[in-house]
């Protein structure tokens, strides 16, 4: 069997490994030149532990080939992003020229698959884009949606082991996707139609968004009321039905971001609550930038003299490197704006150099401010001693004080 990935990216490279690896012969689509190159040579051009040793095995013993154009296969996987245009409508035009490109490759038998996030119906729209221009293939072939589930960072584990589901858009095509993906899926493969598929990618990370927007929105009613929201969380998860998630800076990532708004651009009357998380975990980011604007105006206004402050951590979530989307950056950003001269010492311990910010080492930086903020959960922050001869904004639970 040969498979084409359209798409090396942080899900379709990992997946085109994993697929070689259990003895699929693959082609690897990318239009980047660069990623097409680095892959031919073993070389992976994304951050994801373990992934590099087996991409070399699958490169070197011929079971994975990159190329900027796609082969004659027997089965196609879309997997390009999926970002949203300025006034939050998703853009599926990368699904699009992916399918274009492979519509002249299709025979019959084979089998074409979305595993891009892509709002309500966008399978509908490429089985007709596919049929239009190759009204030969009505019937002939089997087409399916099934979403990727998998963490950034456990990526090898996740994708053999989560559970997918899977939707055609008839239960043949369900049965021919179902029988590609248990060649290396051990997680179980959940089978429905192609709509609720996807409904159901957003719809988990929409879930997502709303429980940590119900934690921010905690946040903020706690410091009003004077109450530690740590504490409040831990107590009423106490509760054998209640799980409340943690509140940090805000909701960052190339994912649980975005998602949210697939939904709400088709369902703007519907979609309230999720609308609404959106805003609120927005606005939480917004909220931390202010409270440390006051925080060292009333510094200086007490100690005559402006405020160094640590801004700690960079990164959209603890321990990675990934700074996509990441509201610790807005935040940090907005503040170096708005207080020029005030000495700002940026922080982040999983990034080496930056080429906008000048990184200062976590221990040097707690040292030397007199204002610590909390941006982000890194571990290497929780071992710093609480030091309360410093002003301390703890914005992600470090303390949970
Ligand atoms: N966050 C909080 N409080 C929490 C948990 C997370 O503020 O209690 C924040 C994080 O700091 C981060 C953001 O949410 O800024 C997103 O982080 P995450 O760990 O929740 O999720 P992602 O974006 O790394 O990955 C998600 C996952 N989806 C779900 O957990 C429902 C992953 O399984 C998906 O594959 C991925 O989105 C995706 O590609 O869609």
């Amino acid at each position: 069997m040969k498979a084409c990935f359209m798409g090396l990216g942080y899900i379709g490279l990992p997946t085109a490994i994993i697929a070689a690896k259990h003895g699929i012969q693959i082609i690897g689509v990318d239009i980047n030149p660069n990623v097409v190159e680095m892959t031919n040579q073993g070389k992976l051009h994304i951050v994801e532990p373990g992934m590099q040793e087996l991409l070399q095995e699958v490169v070197s013993d011929g079971r994975l080939k990159a190329s900027t154009v796609p082969e004659v296969s027997d089965a196609y996987f879309m997997v390009v992003p999926t970002p949203f245009k300025g006034n939050h409508e998703p853009d599926i035009s990368y699904v699009e020229s992916a399918t274009r490109a492979i519509i002249p490759f299709l025979k019959e038998g084979d089998l074409y698959v979305i595993e891009s996030t892509s709002p309500v119906g966008t399978t509908d729209k490429m089985t007709n884009l596919i049929f239009n221009l190759r009204p030969d293939l009505r019937d002939k072939i089997f087409i399916a949606y099934c979403p990727e589930r998998v963490l950034p960072g456990n990526v090898i584990y996740e994708l053999v082991h989560n559970d997918r589901v899977i939707g055609g858009m008839n239960e043949v095509s369900t049965e021919k996707a179902v029988e590609f993906y248990s060649q290396f899926v051990q997680g179980t493969l959940h089978r429905t139609n192609c709509k609720t598929a996807e409904m159901c990618k957003l719809t988990e990370n929409s879930s997502r968004d709303v429980q940590i927007a119900f934690a921010n929105e905690l946040s903020l009613i706690c410091d009003k009321a004077g109450i530690n929201v740590w504490e409040l969380i831990n107590l009423a998860n106490k509760h054998p039905r209640v799980n409340i998630l943690q509140p940090g800076c805000g909701v960052g990532g190339h994912c649980i971001a975005v998602d949210p708004y697939f939904i709400t651009a088709d369902f703007p009357i519907e979609s309230q609550i999720i609308a609404k998380a959106r805003e609120i975990n927005n606005y939480k980011a917004f909220w931390c930038a202010e409270k440390v604007e006051n925080i060292m105006l009333k510094f200086e206004l007490e100690h005559h003299r402006k405020p160094t402050i640590a801004m700690m951590g960079l990164a959209f979530k603890p321990d990675i490197d990934d700074l996509r989307e990441a509201p610790a950056k807005y935040i940090t950003t907005k503040v170096m704006q708005s207080c020029n001269n005030a000495d700002i010492l940026v922080v982040e311990p999983n990034v080496k150099e930056h080429k906008v910010f000048k990184l200062t080492d976590y221990k040097e930086a707690y040292e030397k401010a007199d204002i610590i903020v909390f941006l982000v959960a890194h571990s290497v922050f929780k071992s710093l001693p609480y030091d309360d001869k410093k002003i301390i904004l703890d914005f992600c639970g470090i303390y949970k004080k």
